[in-house]
């Protein structure tokens, strides 16, 4: 048996089990990855939103980074929500020069409408889109950070994802500097159980590239692996429900 790929999630937690760092080792584990995690922020939530958030020191943040990297080591890393701006340059800190695949989630908003990052924490988001290898934001996201001329001003990789408009299809976007666009789009799966799409699309993208899958590749890979946790959806809560990673083989 190969290892399997050391993959480090830095989020939150969702105690409904449907996005942040829960959907990070689901994910991870099921395209057979090792999951290891930093957590950032702890949120009591479910599928009707966040009823309330503990954000950790971003010092405790950095302790579970170097307990994980100075021991195990890691072939990719996972960014999701952050918490504090703090914790956004302590993580940019460590990760300068580590050499392996980074993935930045720019988690702002939860699926249920929620927010997951104040102001500061979002203008802390600068450094870390320059270390990541891919910027995976959603529509809302992406007008946040300045919309596509800003990212081309600081000329990063980034994925806009429009899983969040209403029409039949869903476009995905990879943009490079001085390469060409690369597209998705497929037809729209009809359903409201989207909680934790964007950690699920991340850690895969992470899990896929720690195998060293290539970018595009491991985007393709990581679209079909949310589409089919989205199929396997099982209709729990009242709200945007989980996805059913569990089923996906
Ligand atoms: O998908 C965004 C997200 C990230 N991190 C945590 C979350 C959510 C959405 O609910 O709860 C902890």
């Amino acid at each position: 048996m190969t290892a399997p790929p050391r993959i480090l999630a830095i989020a939150g937690s969702d105690s409904s089990g449907g996005a942040g760092i829960q959907a990070d080792i689901k994910t991870i584990t099921v395209l057979g990855g090792y999951a290891m995690t930093a957590i950032t922020a702890v949120t009591a939530q479910n599928t009707v939103g966040v009823q309330a958030v503990e954000v950790l020191p971003a010092n405790f943040v950095r302790a579970q980074v170097d307990s994980c990297l100075a021991d195990i080591g890691a072939d990719a890393i996972k960014i999701g929500m952050l918490g504090s701006a703090e914790t956004a340059d302590v993580v940019a800190d460590r990760l300068q020069n580590l050499g392996i695949p980074i993935v930045f989630d720019p988690v702002m908003v939860a699926t249920s409408g929620s927010s997951l990052a104040d102001e500061g924490t979002v203008a802390a988001f600068e450094r870390l889109m320059k270390l990541a290898t891919v910027t995976t934001p959603n529509i809302p996201e992406l007008a946040a950070l300045g919309g596509p001329e800003a990212m081309a001003r600081r000329a990063v990789t980034y994925l806009a994802k429009g899983g969040d408009t209403d029409g039949p299809e869903v476009e995905d976007r990879l943009v490079r500097p001085n390469l060409n666009d690369r597209v998705w789009r497929t037809a729209r799966i009809d359903t409201r159980h989207t909680h934790g799409t964007g950690c699920t699309l991340s850690s895969a993208i992470a899990t896929l590239l720690g195998k060293g899958v290539a970018l595009e590749l491991a985007i393709d890979g990581a679209r079909q692996f949310v589409r089919d946790a989205l199929q396997a959806a099982p209709g729990f809560g009242g709200g945007h429900g989980p996805m059913g990673h569990q089923a996906v083989r």
